[in-house]
């Protein structure tokens, strides 16, 4: 069954250019500007931090955050927008310099885990049912800082907390490599569907695959998506691209790689990825080259590169495929791929 596709982005994603070597070169765009962009761009989902949904969340009583984050249910509402997920962040505040749920001070784990089941609790005000955990700073920059495998052990403490919070919760790990930390205790898809299974409910602990992620671990991005879908784990997905192992770029999905992104593209389809109301989440920054009014511009244009790559993909003969592969004529069915690619 081919796929169904609905698009997400997050509000960082419309961003004003800093980089760690320069200050900010974009007025910043409020958030409710933001959101009308949404529906004009084509996108139907909003992606949540925690705070970008209840801004000053530290500085609130549980009842203030939760009227805030009905707030912003009514606000989505109105512009016929859903909130996809709501992710912990868990790696801004002083109190999780050394890492949230896998810190060595036992007190900096319990704010961790409060502010995750907060956020449990604030997905579930915005009517959504799914808590992405980027785990960016459960790692270390020294081996011996930490224990390897009590960190595997505290990671699971803290997802149990939050599915025994919620039953209905999902949680949805998005690995990462490296960046911040030198190195992270889940790099890849493998590790968080390994970590799904010795969760207290693993139907509800699945996996976010980000292109760029997979490539700075070294890996296809289309394959880790496979992995997850073989293991019925794919619930999101943050398409962009990365030129290499650098730092994190967030580039447009497939301005570097196209070959690369129709693979995605290919294997979303053709496993029906969107069929259970999946959304196609991109993570993409704007280059800070762009002006201020061209400065979503890398938003609308992922989307349409996906959209122009499902149309090639839909429109590739099985028949000549099978064939091919049959013969195992592996030199024509490429060649055939890149004419299709290239429109010929
Ligand atoms: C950074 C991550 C980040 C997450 C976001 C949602 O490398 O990709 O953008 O996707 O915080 O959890
Ligand atoms: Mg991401």
């Amino acid at each position: 069954m081919p796929g169904t596709f609905r698009f997400s982005f997050g509000p960082w994603n419309i961003h004003e250019g800093a980089d760690p070597f320069g200050p900010p070169v974009r007025p910043t765009v409020a958030f409710a500007e933001k959101l009308k962009l949404y529906k004009k761009m084509g996108f139907d989902g909003v992606q949540f931090h925690d705070d970008d949904a209840v801004p000053q969340l530290n500085h609130m009583s549980p009842a203030q955050v939760e009227k805030a984050a009905r707030e912003m249910a009514k606000l989505l509402d109105g512009e016929g927008l859903v909130a996809e997920f709501v992710a912990p962040r868990l790696w801004e505040d002083p109190r999780t310099i050394d890492g949230g749920y896998t810190s060595n001070n036992p007190a900096e784990r319990q704010y961790a885990i409060d502010r995750s089941l907060q956020t449990v609790d604030i997905a579930r005000a915005l009517n959504c049912d799914k808590v992405v955990l980027w785990l960016a700073r459960e790692g270390t920059y020294i081996r011996e800082a930490k224990d390897a495998t009590k960190a595997v052990e505290l990671l699971v403490t803290a997802i149990n907390k939050m599915l025994a919070h919620d039953s209905a919760i999902k949680i949805l790990i998005e690995p990462k490599p490296n960046e911040p930390m030198d190195l992270a205790y889940i790099p890849t898809i493998g590790h968080a569907i390994g970590l799904s299974y010795v969760t207290s409910d693993p139907g509800r602990v699945g996996a976010l695959v980000e292109s760029a992620h997979a490539i700075l671990a070294g890996l296809d991005p289309s394959d880790e998506m496979a992995y997850a879908l073989a293991h019925k784990k794919l619930w999101s997905v943050h398409l962009n691209d990365q030129n290499g192992l650098k730092f994190d770029q967030d580039k447009a999905f497939g301005a570097v790689d196209l070959r690369r992104a129709f693979m995605q593209v290919w294997v979303l389809d053709r496993n029906g990825f969107g069929n259970n109301g999946e959304f196609v989440g991109l993570d993409v920054k704007a280059m800070r080259t762009q002006k201020a009014e061209v400065a979503a511009l890398h938003l609308s244009n992922s989307r349409e590169i996906f959209l122009s790559l499902l149309e090639v993909v839909r429109g590739l003969d099985q028949s000549r495929i099978d064939e091919l592969i049959a013969q195992r004529n592996y030199e024509q069915l490429e060649m055939e791929i890149i004419r299709a690619l290239l429109g010929k």
